[in-house]
């Protein structure tokens, strides 16, 4: 079993499409374990981007994130870092295949609509910026039996 990071950005919840997302990744059957709504701070901000800083797209990105109130959730499934990834579509929505959350409702590289860690390490390290352990909740799906 695997945990994932993932956050919503400002313009998916501008844009109504919190349940059109989170209903993505109910329907396949991936367990929701840590479900937060709140506004990033710069000190937040700054840590789940560390490794960005410096790049070109740096200042303008975090700028984005803090524009508005996002959903952070921590997601369990077996191998369920490349399956989000997956769900999400590519970092540029130009190339995010159909079907995949870019690929259907995003338009720009900056504002593509959700962010989901890559690498075991990194899942680790951004649900901790925003999620304490007590905060993740250990419960079993009606339909685990099922997937
Ligand atoms: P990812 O979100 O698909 O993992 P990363 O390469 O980790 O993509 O980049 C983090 C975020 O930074 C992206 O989701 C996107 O919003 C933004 N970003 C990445 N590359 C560019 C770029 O070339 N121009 C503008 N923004 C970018
Ligand atoms: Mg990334």
């Amino acid at each position: 079993m695997e945990r994932t990071f993932i956050i919503l950005k400002p313009n998916a919840v501008r844009r109504g499409l919190i349940g059109e997302i989170l209903k993505r990744f109910e329907q396949r059957g991936i367990k929701i374990v840590g479900l937060k709504f709140l506004w990033m701070t710069q000190e937040q901000c700054e840590k789940l981007y560390e490794p960005h800083k410096g790049k070109p797209f740096y200042e303008e990105l975090v700028n984005f994130m803090m524009s508005g109130p996002v959903v952070a959730m921590v997601v369990e499934a077996p191998r369920v870092i490349e399956m989000v990834r997956h769900i999400v579509g590519a970092t540029d929505p130009l190339k995010a295949e159909a079907g995949t959350i870019r690929g259907e409702f995003a338009l720009t590289v900056t504002k593509n609509l959700i962010h989901a860690s890559d690498s075991v390490e990194n899942a680790e390290r951004e649900m901790s910026i925003f999620f304490s352990p007590e905060d993740l909740i250990e419960y079993k799906l009606d339909i685990q039996d099922d997937i």
